[in-house]
């Protein structure tokens, strides 16, 4: 049973508008009566619960900041913070299948594809009537994309795209990939590529201890066929790849506060309800200096998730900026999510509480968009201005 309840310490409500509470409600509900019931049944099996990319259509969770043109949700960017939120109250790889969509696959083509493409794939995404997913790691570039290998060679009306991707979520469903592959001048561009254009598979990949309700494979290309009116026309080079993951690392600085606020209410619930000693645990010291740890690490990580979302409204949040949210409040959550453990005790090892699967989860959250590392060398190139990367 979701007993979820809301913490809100700081009153960070009060500076919220009438239209972000109540997108948070419905998100909320809708977490509850479809996701909780099933979600540590899927993670057991280490499925998908792909009937709901539909229904995340449904609720306007693909791209709730984009405008309405193409069937965006036409709120602001602490409406779609808060709606990542929602859903990664409910599990991690929920808010993945929503963030690849809209941040990863709708985002470039809305900001850097041709009138026809856009009018062909967004309202389709908008909807789930289309899945899609984001290729840019590599076998051997993860942190470091721009040595990418994947490439593309000029073959009159259309190009040759050859090379692998790695770590795809979403790819063994998707009907459309946006790749990311390197000219023939070596210049990053952008593709959509079709689920069937000859060439092209998506293998599933196995064995995941975390975010095991999210699917995850490759993109394998071999000779793919692409006609030039699948390249997205208005980018060129890895600012391309890289402006998609703000806007996603942006969305997950706000979902790891889900995963936390999860693991603290239950652990707060637990910590009343247990007895130990004759007494609740949450009356033993130990327990409260955690319990009080945690409200207040969340708290902070509410804070930082808000300003960000006001500085993105005004189009003032920057690159740096949104690197040290994702990863204070990615690592802010894992943190609860381990103490929320121990006070569940042998229980919170268990599916009766939903605590080890966000811990697990978040094992991925700390690493995919950015490393925590790399977003930490980002921050430190920031403040010095000196490349550590280079
Ligand atoms: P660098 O020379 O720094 O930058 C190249 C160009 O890009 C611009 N830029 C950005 N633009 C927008 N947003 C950002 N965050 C940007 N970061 C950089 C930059 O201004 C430059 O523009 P220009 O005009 O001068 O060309 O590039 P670099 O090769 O030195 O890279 C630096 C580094 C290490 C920070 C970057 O490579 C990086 O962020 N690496 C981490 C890779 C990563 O995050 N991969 C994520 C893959 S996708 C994923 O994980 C999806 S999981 C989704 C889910 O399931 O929820
Ligand atoms: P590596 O880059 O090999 O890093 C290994 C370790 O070395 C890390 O600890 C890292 O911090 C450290 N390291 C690397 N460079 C430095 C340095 N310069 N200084 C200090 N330390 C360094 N990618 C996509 O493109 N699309 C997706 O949809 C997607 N979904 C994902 C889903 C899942 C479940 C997972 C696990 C990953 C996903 N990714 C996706 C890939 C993800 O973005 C990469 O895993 C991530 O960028 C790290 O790359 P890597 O795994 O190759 O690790």
């Amino acid at each position: 049973e979701d007993r979820f309840q809301y913490h809100d310490y700081y009153q960070i409500d009060d500076l919220l508008q009438e239209d972000h509470l109540l997108a948070r409600e419905a998100v909320r509900a809708w977490v509850k009566q479809e996701v909780s019931p099933i979600i540590e049944e899927y993670a057991d099996k280490a499925q998908c619960p792909t009937h709901l990319f539909k229904q995340l259509g449904e609720i306007g969770a693909y791209g709730p900041s984009l405008p309405e043109t193409y069937g965006g949700g036409g709120m602001d960017e602490i409406a779609y913070g808060i709606i990542m939120q929602e859903l990664e109250r409910g599990d991690s790889g929920i808010r993945s299948m929503a963030s690849v969509q809209g941040s990863l696959v709708m985002y470039p083509i809305y900001r850097f594809g041709s009138e026809e493409q856009k009018r062909k794939y967004l309202p389709k995404l908008a909807t789930g009537d289309l899945i899609g997913c984001f290729g840019l790691t590599e076998p051997d570039h993860g942190s470091n994309p721009s040595g990418m290998v994947t490439n593309i060679k000029d073959d009159g009306d259309a190009y040759i795209l050859n090379g692998a991707k790695m770590w795809i979520t979403n790819s063994p469903m998707a009907d459309i990939a946006v790749v990311w592959a390197k000219d023939e001048e070596g210049i990053v561009r952008g593709l959509i590529v079709e689920k069937d254009m000859k060439g092209f598979s998506a293998p599933e990949i196995h064995g995941k201890w975390s975010l095991r309700a999210s699917i995850t494979g490759e993109l394998v290309f071999e000779d793919v066929r692409v006609p030039k009116s699948q390249v997205l026309p208005n980018v060129q080079g890895l600012k391309g790849p890289l402006s998609c993951l703000s806007k996603a690392r942006y969305g997950i600085a706000w979902g790891a506060i889900g995963a936390a606020l999860d693991c603290y209410d239950s652990a707060l619930r637990y910590s009343q309800e247990r007895i130990q000693f004759d007494r609740p645990i949450g009356g033993f010291q130990l327990t409260q200096k955690k319990l009080a740890e945690m409200i207040t690490e969340i708290t902070k990580a509410q804070l930082l998730a808000w300003r960000l979302g006001t500085l993105a409204n005004e189009g003032k949040a920057s690159p740096a900026q949104i690197s040290m949210a994702k990863r204070n409040n990615v690592h802010m959550a894992l943190e609860v999510a381990r103490e929320a453990r121990q006070i569940h005790g042998g229980m919170g090892i268990t599916n009766e509480y939903p605590v080890m699967r966000h811990m697990m989860n978040l094992e991925t959250v700390l690493t995919y968009e950015g490393t925590h590392d790399i977003h930490l060398l980002i921050t430190g190139m920031d403040v010095t201005g000196l490349n550590a990367f280079k």
